[in-house]
């Protein structure tokens, strides 16, 4: 394994992934690749956090995270862009839309109600935080969303095509919601996607496993899935210097 430098530009082969070999135009080029880490947040996989207050089981949206931080590992090492999300509301929730408030009341976990990481799903807050295990690094992206898809209301698109970024890798938290959302509108946007199986969780196994198959369907309608593994044994071994 060694580092790319700005002299040199290395591409990587396709990743065994599934409808097809990941990307559809045959090489990975970490100079036009994003690695997305979907809202990796306390609220989403930590003990007293949103999806914890709702009841559900945070070791199934914790399972992605060691996966996901030898991906993210790996695409530092290739100078790869790296996008964090996180999702969250201002701290009057100015844009919190009042179902989405209503429908969290609903269930226990009330959006900008105080809870054991602080108010709910509200910016600023310690349950809003990144998980340390995967946090961003100085000069990483952040993208700050009210909502499920990191395009909505955010300025992504226009981070990702100044970048001369054309594919994506999604990583995150929760595969059915914020990773499904954003990986949909991301390719309707154009870009080439790849979700990774083992870096992703959600608060039903089920609903993670019919997220992963809508995926396949049709020839790969929103992209391919493939899992961590595959994706780090194709960006271990270049293709051309
Ligand atoms: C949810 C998310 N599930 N990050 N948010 O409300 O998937």
């Amino acid at each position: 394994m060694r580092e790319s430098n700005e002299s040199e530009h290395v591409i990587y082969p396709t990743v065994d992934a599934n409808p097809y070999r990941w990307p559809y135009d045959n090489q990975i080029d970490p100079k036009r690749t994003a690695l997305l880490c979907i809202d990796w947040q306390l609220d989403f996989c930590g003990a007293g956090g949103y999806v914890d207050l709702m009841g559900y089981d945070i070791n199934a949206t914790r399972a992605g995270l060691a996966p996901t931080a030898r991906v993210l590992a790996r695409a530092r090492e290739l100078g790869m862009t790296v996008i964090h999300t996180r999702e969250g509301h201002r701290p009057d929730l100015s844009d919190l839309p009042p179902n989405k408030r209503w429908r969290s009341a609903q269930i226990g976990a009330e959006i900008g109600s105080p809870g054991p990481c602080g108010k709910v799903l509200v910016r600023g807050e310690p349950g809003w935080e990144i998980v340390p295990e995967v946090a961003p690094l100085p000069g990483e992206h952040v993208i700050d969303k009210p909502g499920k898809g990191a395009f909505y209301a955010t300025d992504l698109d226009l981070v990702l095509r100044n970048a001369g970024i054309t594919h994506l890798i999604l990583t995150g938290i929760t595969t059915d919601v914020c990773v499904h959302t954003t990986m949909r509108d991301a390719n309707d946007r154009g870009y080439e996607c790849l979700i990774l199986s083992d870096c992703t969780g959600a608060t039903d196994q089920s609903n993670h496993d019919a997220a992963l198959r809508m995926v396949t369907m049709q020839g790969g309608v929103f992209g391919a899935v493939a899992d961590s593994h595959a994706l780090l044994a194709a960006l271990l071994a270049e293709t051309a210097a």
